[in-house]
């Protein structure tokens, strides 16, 4: 009989984030923390974050298209698992295309391909639902369907899904992946995201009591709280592999909503909160997104289900945000 300890260690998972400084990395790796250990989540990015995050655990500088800097962190922590939450966002690739291809895709590719030399045991990276075009369904949209992205992002990411997928089947790669819809939260703000003023609305709700909103008031996209991205994240990461039927990226989905319908509900808790709309060059990237994300798939391999919903997401949304601001 192996002595026990010897058999934790062999067990043990040490998780490298790539881009924990960003809006889902940052909770991300504070969750891992929970979990696994603080000692045992490496948190790595390009630049340095915030104290607190950076004295909360090992934190290592470091671009996530370089392959030989991430295989030397790889041995330095003896590295099992690594979220790869490095990318650039939808608006923001519009501008900067040529390197938003290489940051999305080459970090990528560099991580698959130290997976493929077994240098690391199981891969998370994520997609979104800007892998969907104009000509896929917009209600509903199914796992599989028509995918014709009109965005670099978007471009990206579908590639990126059969990059996993081929991976996988070609070489057994646990790479693992999620579409997110726009994520919504309060620690961290995204950034160059064309789904970000869901974000920015609350904040400004509470700061000036107005909001100038750059898309159309009856844009309605799937939108999902932080909370509920990250316990998919990690559930998906921990379900056994055989329950995994889908190794491009699962549709993920909470709920769908307008300007105007976040508006309404903000207006029950700060009623003079008012809006106007300048639809700026991100309506035309939403109007290509679907609506309504039908994520079944999710729920039926590994069990999904999101807890919040557009009333209870803006309470903890606006309560969170005031205590923040009473601690400036
Ligand atoms: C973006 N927040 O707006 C991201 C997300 C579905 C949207 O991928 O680019």
């Amino acid at each position: 009989m192996l002595n026990p300890k010897i058999k934790d260690i062999e067990m043990r998972e040490v998780i490298l984030v790539l881009g924990a400084c960003g809006q889902i990395g940052t909770e991300l790796t504070q969750e891992l923390r929970e979990i696994y250990g603080h000692n045992n989540v490496v948190a790595s990015d390009i630049r340095e974050g915030n104290d607190e995050f950076i004295n909360a655990g090992p934190f290592e500088i470091l671009d996530a298209t370089d392959r030989d800097s991430i295989l030397e962190v790889i041995q330095k922590y003896n590295i099992t698992q690594v979220y790869l939450m490095a990318a650039m966002l939808s608006a923001t690739a519009e501008k900067l295309p040529q390197k938003a291809w290489e940051l999305n895709m080459n970090s990528l590719l560099v991580i698959l391909e130290l997976a493929r030399e077994k240098h690391i045991k199981q891969v998370y990276w994520p997609s979104s639902i800007a892998v969907f075009g104009a000509t896929s369904p917009k209600v509903d949209t199914p796992q599989q369907t028509v995918m014709e992205p009109s965005t670099v992002y978007g471009i990206s990411k579908v590639s990126g899904e059969h990059w996993c997928n081929y991976y996988h089947e070609r070489f057994g790669v646990d790479v693992r992946s999620l579409r997110y819809p726009g994520i919504i939260s309060w620690k961290t703000k995204p950034g160059g995201g064309t789904t970000d003023y869901a974000v920015d609305i609350y904040f400004k709700a509470i700061e000036e009591g107005k909001y100038e909103c750059f898309l159309k008031e009856d844009t309605k996209l799937p939108m999902m709280y932080m909370n509920d991205a990250v316990k998919a994240t990690i559930q998906l990461m921990q379900v056994d592999a055989e329950k995994i039927n889908v190794r491009t990226s699962y549709n993920l989905a909470a709920m769908s909503f307008t300007p105007k319908e976040i508006t309404e509900e903000i207006q029950k808790h700060i009623p003079d909160f008012t809006i106007s709309y300048e639809p700026d060059f991100r309506q035309q990237i939403a109007d290509s997104w679907p609506q309504i994300i039908d994520d079944n798939k999710a729920r039926e391999d590994w069990n999904w289900k999101h807890k919040f919903d557009l009333a209870s997401m803006t309470k903890e949304m606006l309560k969170n945000i005031q205590a923040k601001m009473m601690c400036l």
